[in-house]
């Protein structure tokens, strides 16, 4: 079985790739060179309604009731299978993003495994919660809960880290006993296609996991989010498109999850180790040039030190190397598309409007004949804006952070806070105490001091107000991907 016979991408559904139709291909771009990779076969109203018919079937033929044992078996031989792959993987998600390998190596899809083992643990360990009630006449009565499977779910993820998003949705609902059906970006559709054939390799009943390819609005995606077979929604992607999903969704009330955008503050205090700040920052500003949504686009820096964290920053961004995604030496990637760069730069274009000082960056690298036709573009850093400029208040998405300083710590915490974006913050201290008292008054779903993307799969991820709703992780995705029904029992 095989996904991309003959240069198609292909949808799966009831455990069967289907047969592309000419008339509905799109193409497959790499980024890094802007040459068409493959064709990918567009889903229609029709095909979506049988992934989501074929879903509820593998539910109802004995999925949401296979013991919590032999799912998580499942998943743990996915993981392993993944690993015997791990190259054809590695092929796929660079082809379709154009990062370098070594972060698809060791990001993105070392990830997908620790994605399926963690959950395997997480709803291995999962207990039920159980209470006593007090009745009249000294009697008691018992309540527990019992979690049942959400049942289809609609699994709708973005461009920039296709495979760690996907599994990080996938292994959770899968754990938990539900069907899914897969709406991959249309940038990045390698990925969760190989994952099909993967989980249909370790014996996944077919209609579990189906893939529909498309676009969004009239396409693959608003088939799924209006379809009434569909139990929940779980959405990683861009505030705006959240916001739109939220609405088709709306009339058949149903649950969702919201991982959206973000615009998020780093706080550099003046008591850092400027080397490990510097890193941190680089890091921060810069991975997948720039296009996680947890990366900091904002950096608030005391006064005192703001010149040597400018000069520092600077020259790291001028140290990154830009080039061929297979050489080991490459750092940085090009953006995920032409269009997606020419948003970029119309950032670059506001700031200068508002009088930016460009430390470094600011253009379209000249990377060689090669890599011309990518969508390349330069690390990026600005002095001299303030919150109120635009740049500062829209998520941009790629790699480009403007530095403001301030003098105290009341002002940082009010300049990191003043957005409508909620998901993210990296404080930077040595003083212990200042440190949890910053982290814990950042209006985010995650903060952190001292490091940043460290990622605990356990613990709760999410953001507020622009950032999504919900929580997904360890507890919070049993949470999610469940029903439970409370059992009252008088004793
Ligand atoms: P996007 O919102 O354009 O698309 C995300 C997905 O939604 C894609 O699969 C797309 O095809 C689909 N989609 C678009 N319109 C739709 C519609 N009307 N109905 C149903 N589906 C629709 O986002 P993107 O450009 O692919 O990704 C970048 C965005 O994702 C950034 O804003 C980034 O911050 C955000 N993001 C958030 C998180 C998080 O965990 N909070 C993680 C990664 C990315
Ligand atoms: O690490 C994760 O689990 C996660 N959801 C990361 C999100 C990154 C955003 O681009």
């Amino acid at each position: 079985m095989t996904s991309t016979l003959d240069g198609w991408i292909r949808n799966f559904v009831d455990g069967t790739f289907v047969e592309p139709d000419p008339q509905r291909g799109f193409d497959q771009i790499d980024p890094a060179t802007g040459r068409v990779l493959a064709q990918v076969h567009e889903a229609d109203q029709v095909l979506v309604d049988r992934a989501v018919t074929s879903a509820r079937r593998a539910l109802d033929n004995g999925w949401a009731d296979t013991p919590v044992r032999e799912r998580t078996a499942l998943l743990r031989r996915a993981a392993d299978r993944i690993e015997e792959r791990f190259e054809e993987f590695v092929a796929a998600e660079m082809a379709d993003t154009g990062k370098p390998i070594t972060q698809a190596r060791e990001l993105d899809v070392a990830r997908a495994l620790t994605n399926f083992r963690t959950f395997a643990d997480v709803a291995a360990a999962a207990g039920q919660e159980s209470f006593m009630t007090d009745l009249a006449g000294g009697r008691q009565a018992l309540n527990y809960a019992v979690r049942k499977p959400l049942g289809v779910v609609a699994v709708i993820v973005p461009w920039n880290l296709p495979l760690l998003l996907l599994t990080w949705k996938v292994a959770p609902a899968l754990a938990c006993g539900n069907a899914v059906v897969v709406k991959p970006s249309e940038e990045t559709p390698a990925t969760a296609t190989l994952l099909a054939e993967v989980l249909a390799e370790v014996g996944l009943p077919p209609g579990v996991y189906n893939v529909v390819h498309g676009f969004g609005g009239n396409s693959a995606g608003e088939y799924l989010t209006t379809h009434p077979g569909i139990d929940g929604v779980t959405f990683t992607g861009s505030s705006a498109t959240g916001s739109h999903v939220m609405k088709t969704v709306a009339p058949r009330v149903r649950p969702v999850s919201f991982e959206l955008g973000g615009k998020n503050a780093a706080i550099v205090f003046d008591d850092v180790d400027l080397d490990e700040a510097l890193t941190g920052l680089t890091k921060s500003v810069f991975t997948n040039t720039g296009q996680v949504c947890l990366c900091t686009e904002r950096v608030y820096v005391h006064r005192s030190i703001f010149d040597d964290v400018a000069a520092g920053l600077a020259e790291r961004a001028q140290g990154l190397r830009l080039g061929d995604p297979n050489s080991e030496s490459t750092t940085t990637g090009p953006l995920i598309s032409q269009a997606h760069r020419d948003k970029v730069l119309s950032f670059f274009k506001m700031a200068e409007q508002s009088g930016a000082n460009v430390l470094t960056g600011g253009g379209i690298p000249d990377l060689g004949s090669k890599l011309a036709f990518g969508s390349w573009i330069e690390p990026t850093l600005w002095t001299g804006l303030t919150n109120d400029d635009p740049v500062l208040r829209e998520e941009i998405f790629g790699p480009v952070a403007a530095l403001v300083p301030f003098d105290t710590e009341e002002e940082a915490i009010a300049l990191a806070n003043d957005t409508k974006y909620g998901l993210a913050a990296a404080v930077w201290t040595n003083d212990l105490r200042r440190g949890h008292r910053v982290a814990q008054r950042m209006r985010v779903g995650i903060s952190w001091v001292n490091t940043w993307f460290t990622r605990e799969l356990r613990s709760p991820f999410g953001g507020v107000g622009l950032s999504g709703i919900g929580r997904e992780g360890g507890e919070s995705s049993l949470h999610f991907y469940t029903e439970p029904t409370n059992v009252c029992v008088a004793l």
